[in-house]
């Protein structure tokens, strides 16, 4: 093992570079602490640095997807698109790094393998895959929630001889499908919002779908001069707005996004069948945006997913097509909510065919492409948008280990377990930015991560002006914040039986099924965190 240089001797150790680290540095730093951030990838931007697949966008509206720690920062970036795409949000993060001269405290290339308490010392080693230690007091983990992607284990996967890639880890050089024969396996967001585009470039693509998705047009378009102006002029309103509200954006709640936002108001079970079919083919898909009921009530639920189903029917042409990308058998808005361009048009394509594998799944991969019940498939080029190990994926590949040696994956065993997403029990001087048990991948990521940022840093401000050592969550306090982030889920849609999302690790064999994310509300849970922190962090131990 290397020596710990003195340099690698700091007073917190951020792991990642995205959204999250990157604002912790600049944080950190005006506290006048000594910092070093390890980030696995070549540059800043986390999330948006790996997935740079073709189509990738954000869904929540690009002035508000945005830092809100400086004012000038916000005045001077000027937006492109309501929604923007991910080379423009790379660049953003690129010129914060730029700006406030991030790099020189940040080490690429540099994944962490182990972070261990040392009791005797109340600090935390790190150790890196390269062999290099670090010593912090303080370890931020700011490793993002869909960073760890998940390829199935499908027999045969290392036997394709073309092209292989996955949408969360995609090359920075970009791919090249022009005449080629593509195979994508997976409709999540990933997959919709890549296949549209793939569709263009390919000589053919063959999406294999497992479980047809609820999608809504994104209906993006670029900003307009007055628009933008306006909400610069009005930023203070925007985030005090954003800060208070339910999902950390302006006027949007749990339901379906899009550029054109809908407030839902009216109730579906109060229409007729004879309504429904009207604004179906008035509205299309959009229609079913302005029911509040959906939300809560399965037979409502069930009724929009009719009018979904019909405007799916009337978008394909051919019926058989049709048929098996209408999604049956769980909620609407259970799952993330996807919001896409052209996805629907794409299969009425003549170079594009869809391989329902409820009709028959995947045998194996072969040298030459997909094995399926229903017959072989030959590609040049394999691409998995089979998603990510969500929310506890990152941390799970870390060798984390608290007090007495406690592995965090044993202590997860059963499922995450956190107090307010920021601590663990067992683990002091240790914070997970957007942890399970916060709102986190149920909200406006950067109003979250700045909203946990700010609290980590008036804590550690706290600890020092209080000569206190370290911060640890107690297990009391831990078991009573998860019997609350339990409480709030039941009975929503996201908790359905028949809901396979990865917010529950439904996603992944063998996986827990937790609610994870915090659904109270941004505006709720923030104020929660700034109570516990004025009572003197309450639930917490300091230990001086
Ligand atoms: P998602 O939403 O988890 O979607 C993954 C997709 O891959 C989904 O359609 C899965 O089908 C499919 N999948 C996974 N494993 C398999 C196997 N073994 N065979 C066939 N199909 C499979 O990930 P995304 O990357 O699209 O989106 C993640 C988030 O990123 C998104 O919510 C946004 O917040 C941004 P399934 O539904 O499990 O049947």
């Amino acid at each position: 093992m290397a020596d710990t240089s003195p340099s690698n001797t700091v007073d917190v150790v951020v792991v990642g570079a995205g959204f999250a680290g990157m604002y912790a540095l600049h944080k950190f730093r005006e506290l006048g602490l000594s910092i070093r951030v390890l980030e696995a990838g070549n540059d800043v931007g986390g999330t948006w640095y790996w997935n740079r697949y073709p189509g990738a966008r954000c869904d929540v509206p690009s002035v508000e997807y945005s830092y809100s720690f400086d004012r000038e920062l916000e005045q001077d970036w000027n937006w492109t698109e309501i929604m923007a795409a991910q080379p423009e949000i790379l660049e953003y993060a690129n010129h914060v790094a730029d700006r406030f001269d991030l790099r020189k405290d940040i080490q690429f290339q540099t994944r962490v393998e182990s972070t261990v308490f040392d009791q005797t010392t109340n600090r935390w080693d790190i150790l890196t895959q390269a062999g290099e230690t670090f010593s912090a007091r303080f370890c931020v983990m700011a490793t993002g929630c869909l960073s760890v992607p998940n390829t199935p284990n499908i027999e045969g996967q290392d036997n394709f001889a073309g092209e292989i890639y996955h949408t969360g880890n995609w090359p920075e050089t970009g791919v090249d499908f022009s005449g080629k024969r593509v195979g994508i396996i997976g409709t999540g967001s990933s997959g919709i919002q890549s296949i549209p585009v793939i569709a263009e470039q390919a000589a053919h693509l063959t999406v294999f779908q497992r479980t047809p998705n609820y999608t809504m047009p994104a209906a993006n378009a670029p900003l307009q001069a007055d628009f933008l102006r306006q909400a610069k002029d009005n930023y203070p309103n925007i985030r005090a707005e954003q800060r208070a509200s339910q999902v950390g954006i302006v006027g949007y709640g749990f339901g379906f996004g899009g550029a054109e936002n809908v407030e839902p108001t009216e109730e579906i079970r109060s229409t007729t069948a004879e309504e429904r079919q009207r604004l179906v083919e008035e509205e299309g898909f959009l229609a079913i945006r302005r029911y509040a009921d959906i939300a809560l009530d399965e037979e409502a639920n069930e009724l929009a997913c009719d009018m979904y189903r019909a405007q799916v029917g009337r978008m394909i042409e051919d019926p058989v097509t049709a048929e098996a990308l209408m999604p049956r058998d769980y909620p609407m808005g259970c799952k993330r909510p996807v919001i896409d361009t052209h996805y629907y048009e794409t299969f009425n394509r003549d170079n594009v065919t869809l391989v329902d594998l409820r009709r028959g799944g995947i045998d194996s991969i072969t040298d030459t492409g997909v094995s399926t019940a229903q017959g072989d498939y030959t590609f040049d080029v394999l691409i998995y948008a089979t998603g990510f190990d969500a929310m506890t994926g990152a941390l799970g590949k870390i060798d984390i280990r608290g007090r007495d040696n406690q592995a965090l994956t044993e202590y997860w065993e059963a499922g995450p377990r956190t107090y307010l997403g920021l601590q663990v029990a067992g683990f002091p001087n240790l914070f997970t930015v957007t942890g399970p048990g916060s709102p986190s991948v149920l909200s406006n990521m950067l109003v979250s991560i700045e909203q946990h940022i700010d609290w980590i840093a008036r804590c550690v401000a706290d600890l020092d002006q209080r000569g206190m050592q370290t911060i640890e969550a107690t297990t009391a306090a831990e078991d009573e914040w998860i019997a609350h982030v339990n409480e709030v889920a039941q009975n929503t849609m996201f908790t359905a039986q028949s809901c396979n999302s990865w917010y529950l690790g439904a996603n992944i064999p063998g996986k827990p099924r937790i609610f994870m994310p915090y659904v109270g509300g941004v505006g709720v849970y923030r104020e929660k965190c700034d109570e516990v922190a004025s009572n003197g962090y309450q639930g917490f131990l300091l230990r001086a």
